[in-house]
């Protein structure tokens, strides 16, 4: 099915038609701009006369980035309602307000937070937004444990899960995260001064380490995930708004039953990113060490929030060694898909822009350090035991 595709011009009336959204923006004095700045969707910012505002998101029926030549459902909305409906009940200061989904016209309404800063955009320019990464623990944590086994029966987990199929954005995941990056591929593209560390990610060790995570990310479903979090699906308050939350997560369309350590993981990729980008532009140290603290804060964070929720687990036969057994399990699998998802922002399809505006010999410098870096990751990471482990790693690699 495909539905008409909003426009600036057709928000106002579309808006006109929301009863439920009354009172929300004064329709008669609001401008509207299309501001979707991401790989696939429609995104305006509604305003009226008085500042009140509101965000309207349109799934395309094909892949912004790429046109209409890729055509992809429009239900993937339907996903990111899902997300969204989750995070609402268990973690609502982590996620702009959600106004609900039209199913009809696959559309979502949502807070505008647009008076914030989206995170990748802030590291880029060598902002520190304090306390960022504990909200992306925190809320890794409610809504892995709220949807998960821990927290349903197994019935309603099993309805969840069924009820929650995101093939098609899986099916993207798949090829440009755990698959296209490690062959040939016409959509991959890389500076040839790097030649050799992307043909190295062919060898067989790295492979097989490769299609160990690419069938945890297809069969590990513990939980309702974002599925794509990444520094550009968080916002981060403006510069000087102290009275802003920390940060909020946004863009759930990729939202799945899978591992928990998967959203870790797309967070510590990006930060990994943002270091090489840090360490080429010689930003100053105390930027640089604050990104060195990012995993470790989003991973406390996590950590306190999943014990403390525990206790409310629905089936004691999840004792408690077994929390400490799968706590080890998920910072395992957090960092290998963070070295993948790192890895595929510089070899596949949709890059980032931490290292595309780079000019070309801090590029290189760049890549050639997330490459190495990511690598030793995923190859070391059942032996990279804590984050102390994998700091020692960033960091004594960073100093090379
Ligand atoms: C074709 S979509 C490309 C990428 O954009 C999203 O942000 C996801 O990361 C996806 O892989
Ligand atoms: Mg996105």
């Amino acid at each position: 099915m495909t539905v008409e595709v909003l426009t600036v011009e057709t928000i106002p009336a579309y808006l006109a038609s929301r009863t439920d959204l009354a009172g929300l923006v004064d329709l008669e004095t609001v401008t509207v701009q299309e501001v979707g700045d991401g790989n696939l969707n429609l995104v305006f910012i509604v305003t009226d006369a008085a500042g009140d505002s509101l965000v309207v998101k349109q799934s395309l029926p094909y892949v912004r980035m790429v046109g209409e030549s890729w055509p992809l459902s429009q239900d993937r909305i339907l996903a990111e309602a899902r997300g969204y409906d989750a995070a609402s009940t268990l973690s609502p200061d982590t996620i702009p307000t959600y106004h609900g989904l039209h199913e009809e016209r696959r559309v979502i309404v949502l807070e505008d937070l647009s008076a914030g800063t989206v995170w990748r955009r802030a590291l880029n320019e060598g902002r520190i937004s304090r306390g960022a990464a504990a909200v992306i623990g925190r809320h890794v944590a409610r809504v892995g444990f709220g949807t998960s086994p821990f927290a349903l029966d197994s019935a309603d987990y099993l309805r969840a899960l069924q009820a929650s199929p995101n093939p098609e954005l899986e099916r993207i995941t798949l090829d440009l995260v755990f698959t296209d990056p490690y062959r040939d591929h016409p959509d991959n593209a890389w500076n040839p001064a790097i030649d050799a560390e992307v043909l190295g990610l062919r060898e067989p060790a790295l492979l097989d380490e490769v299609a160990a995570l690419k069938l945890r990310f297809q069969t590990g479903a513990e939980a309702l995930v974002h599925g794509d979090l990444h520094t550009g699906s968080v916002f981060v308050p403006a510069e000087g708004d102290a009275d802003a939350p920390p940060a909020k997560v946004f863009d759930l369309e990729f939202a799945f039953y899978g591992p928990v350590g998967f959203d870790l993981g797309a967070f510590f990729g990006n930060v990994l990113l943002a270091q090489a980008r840090a360490a080429v532009l010689d930003r100053p140290a105390e930027f640089q060490e604050w990104l060195g603290s990012l995993v470790a804060e989003a991973w406390a964070a996590f950590d306190a929030e999943f014990r403390a929720l525990w206790s409310t687990r629905v089936d004691s036969a999840f004792s408690d060694g077994f929390l400490e057994r799968w706590l080890q399990r998920t910072w395992t699998d957090a960092i290998g898909f963070g070295g993948l998802k790192a890895i595929r922002r510089i070899v596949g399809l949709a890059k980032a822009s931490d290292i595309e505006t780079l000019d070309e010999a801090q590029h290189i410098a760049a890549a050639r350090w997330v490459l190495g870096t990511a690598r030793a990751i995923v190859e070391g990471r059942e032996g990279l035991a804590d984050r102390a482990a994998l700091a020692t790693l960033v960091g004594g690699r960073l100093e090379r």
